[in-house]
């Protein structure tokens, strides 16, 4: 039974509202500062060398000590993790024909195929993990096709292995958005090392963050230095210029910021875990409110924490769970909606067609990203728990009045 809390339930939600009203915002995520003495001490460096960009030495040990600590080989550094999957693209000639990927993540996955004159098609998304649909995958599939681009959408691994099998039957690069999967391991390594080249982002709203940045992951030398000249306008030495290559480069003061991060990092994870944790214990008896399992054989990193929400199950539809929640100070974001497919720039698309992607649709309508950063307190996490639960208490409560009434009437 639906449930239209506006008309029937107004006394019982403002009561609510006041009394899970929070005095300062509470944001779907904020990023975890390491310490400033520690950061000036690394600006004072910068300062006595005047070597600000091009590979400088926090550069050079900001890279080799970050491809350590995620255990993968081969890693260079960018300014942010659009350039980074741009270049990627370009890495691997991919600069014509058609490239298969998912509707459901932030724009600038599509984006970037836009910009390498690449047409994306746009495939359904496996309703439990929310990532590519590797079963819908061979079905579009045509001569145009040059790549695959899936997203380890929130963190969580792919299928990797269907992938791969799927790519290397039909000849195709698997160039992974993995902006969300810093740290993740799937089934003993890093799920970084999965495809041709995966993509990392740093941006200030990631788990790990160098204010912007980003950096890609490829397997092999020769593939990371085409990459490294590719960033660096295509400049090999100062006589040779390579190919066309872009300003990608990451600069000093980010590289420290990442030295500091990288220190932080491990503990940042361990207590989004515990949040996680915290969250799935009391919203899993909830009903009408899905929370994704991690995947088995999976280290997860909780960059995020979405839930769907079914109006019908839970008494209320997300997008007044929304505004629930903003006014009680909690700033939810609904990531990823709308779908890609719904801008201007692909909708007309045949692949962008609601009907061909049925389970993206209905999951894009339900999603709300709850709160989940390093310096998040679990006591807020239970606050933010309990309310989901006890609307809806309420609105089952009031549901079942009203039906009684209408009986009686
Ligand atoms: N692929 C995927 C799958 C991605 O998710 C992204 C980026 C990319 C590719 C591209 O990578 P980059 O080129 O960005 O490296 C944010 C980010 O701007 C974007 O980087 C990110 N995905 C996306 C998921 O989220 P907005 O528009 O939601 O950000 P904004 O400014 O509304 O911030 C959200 C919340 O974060 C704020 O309410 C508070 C907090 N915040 C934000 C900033 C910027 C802070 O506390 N401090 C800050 O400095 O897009």
């Amino acid at each position: 039974m639906t449930t239209n809390y506006k008309t029937d339930d107004s006394a019982d939600l403002e009561r609510i509202v006041a009394g899970y009203r929070l005095a300062e915002p509470v944001y779907v995520t904020r990023p975890t500062m390491p310490n400033l003495d520690d950061y000036t001490q690394y600006l004072r460096g910068i300062w006595e060398r005047r070597w600000l960009t091009n590979a400088g030495p926090l550069h050079q040990e900001f890279e080799a000590k970050l491809a350590s600590f995620l255990g993968v080989e081969h890693l260079s550094l960018f300014c942010n993790g659009s350039i980074a999957l741009q270049v990627a693209f370009e890495a691997l000639r991919i600069n014509s024909g058609e490239v298969i990927t998912t509707p459901f993540s932030f724009p600038a996955t599509a984006h970037v195929a836009y910009w390498s004159r690449v047409r994306p098609v746009f495939c359904d998304i496996d309703p439990l993990t929310f990532n590519i649909d590797p079963s819908k995958i061979q079905q579009l599939i045509g001569p145009e096709t040059r790549a695959i681009l899936p997203v380890h959408v929130y963190g969580r691994p792919c299928d990797v292995e269907a992938i791969q099998r799927i790519a290397e039957v039909h000849g195709l690069h698997v160039v992974y958005d993995a902006a969300h999967a810093f740290g993740v391991r799937y089934k003993g390594r890093s799920v970084l090392s999965s495809g041709s080249i995966s993509m990392l982002s740093f941006h200030a709203t990631k788990l790990f963050t160098t204010l912007e940045g980003g950096a890609l992951i490829c397997g092999s030398k020769a593939r990371k230095n085409r990459i490294d000249f590719l960033k660096n306008f295509g400049i090999a030495d100062e006589d040779t210029v390579i190919g066309p290559g872009i300003n990608g480069k990451m600069n000093e003061l980010q590289a420290a910021f990442g030295l500091l991060r990288l220190q932080g990092v491990t503990e940042e994870i361990r207590h989004r875990r515990t949040l996680a944790r915290i969250y799935r214990d009391e919203l899993r008896r909830v009903p009408g409110i899905f929370v994704a399992d991690d995947p088995p054989e999976c280290e997860p990193n909780s960059a995020y924490f979405p839930i769907l929400v079914d109006h019908a199950a839970y008494g209320m539809s997300r997008d007044d769970l929304f505004d629930v929640f903003r006014r009680c100070n909690i700033l939810t974001r609904k990531y990823f909606y709308p779908l890609i497919t719904h801008a201007p720039c692909y909708s007309a698309l045949p692949s962008a067609a609601p009907s061909n992607l049925p389970v993206a649709e209905r999951v894009a309508s339900q999603v709300l990203c709850l709160p989940m950063y390093g310096t998040l307190e679990p006591e807020i996490v239970r606050r933010i728990s309990c309310l989901i639960s006890e609307l809806h208490v309420t609105l089952r409560k009031r549901a079942a009045a009203a039906a009684t009434k209408d009986g009686l009437g």
